[in-house]
């Protein structure tokens, strides 16, 4: 599955494993002996790597994914699940639902985020892949949700953008029935944007991540805002807000109030023009 790069691993994690190449980041869930499930620990890691992967200058796509070819994610580890939430030893005895934080940043990083899926991806990890930006699914991948299964279910964006993603009537049958769906089916559903053989995943994943880099940052960025503030309401547009205010920033107009700030003098807008 794995392609002939020179992936450089950092970071000191127990859960995951982050790694960059080329402009790249890979940030993986390694826990294969419970396909990958998620506890607080495994979330604190993940939004930190997410968090490096973001304010890395070099780094301009996140690629997200699970260890193996059996699972990019199974959800919550229900073998730590207490009465309040998820408990490990860093959580303080309280539990924890962290992996909300997670599904946030996802949405809230102005680089793009590409799931990479072998295997399942089922419960809070479906959730996850739903979060991020682009799918590529390997042709073993099967997808589903399983909350009225083992007693749980997500009421924000594991609802409401799946049904975005899907429709409403197949977000329901998702959710209600717990079934199982191929890749396929993901695919022709608009849940995935690729499939590929398990052994090509990596590279196409890779390949997907390149054209990205070829692309102006900005305008990504301003794109990807500018698609979840209809979904993230009052958020998604504070967020587009402030991408507004960076560009206007980096204007000459901008630049000419600041400037006459620290000159003490009036500014001089009269060169800029009224814009129909
Ligand atoms: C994925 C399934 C269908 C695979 O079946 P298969 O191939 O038969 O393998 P298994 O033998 O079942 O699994 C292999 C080993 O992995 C362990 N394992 C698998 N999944 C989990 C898991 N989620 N937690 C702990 N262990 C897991 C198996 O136990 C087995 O190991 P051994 O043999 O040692 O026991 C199948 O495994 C399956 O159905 N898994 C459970 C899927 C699931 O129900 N996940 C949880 C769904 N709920 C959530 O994710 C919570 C939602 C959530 O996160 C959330 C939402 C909103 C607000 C907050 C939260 C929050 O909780 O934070």
């Amino acid at each position: 599955m794995t392609i002939g790069l020179d992936w450089k691993r950092s970071g000191d994690y127990e859960d995951i494993v982050y790694e960059t190449v080329e402009g790249i980041a890979k940030i993986t869930i390694n826990r294969p002996e419970r396909h990958n499930a998620f506890r607080p620990t495994t979330l604190f890691e993940l939004r930190d790597a997410f968090n490096v992967a973001q304010e890395d200058p070099e780094v301009g796509v996140i690629i997200f994914t699970g260890a193996g070819d059996k699972a990019f994610c199974s959800g919550g580890d229900q073998k730590i699940r207490g009465d309040d939430g998820y408990v490990d030893d860093k959580t303080h005895g309280i539990g924890r639902l962290n992996v909300l934080d997670l599904q946030v940043q996802i949405r809230r990083c102005p680089k793009p985020v590409i799931a990479m899926v072998a295997g399942y991806a089922i419960g809070g990890g479906h959730v996850l892949h739903v979060c991020c930006d682009l799918t590529i699914a390997a042709d073993n991948a099967k997808f589903g949700q399983t909350g009225p299964k083992v007693g749980s279910f997500d009421g924000g964006y594991g609802s409401w953008l799946l049904a975005e993603t899907v429709g409403l009537k197949r977000a329901r049958e998702i959710w209600y029935l717990c079934r199982q769906y191929d890749a396929e089916t993901a695919l022709q559903w608009g849940l995935v944007n690729a499939v590929v053989p398990l052994e090509r995943l990596e590279e196409e994943t890779v390949q997907w991540a390149r054209e990205l880099l070829d692309k102006s940052p900005l305008a990504l960025r301003m794109l990807k805002g500018a698609l979840n503030a209809v979904t993230d309401g009052a958020a998604g547009m504070q967020q587009f807000a402030g991408d507004a205010t960076l560009l206007y920033y980096m204007s000459e107009e901008a630049q000419e109030g600041r400037d006459a700030f620290k000159e003490k003098r009036t500014p001089d807008f009269s060169k800029f023009p009224r814009r129909p």
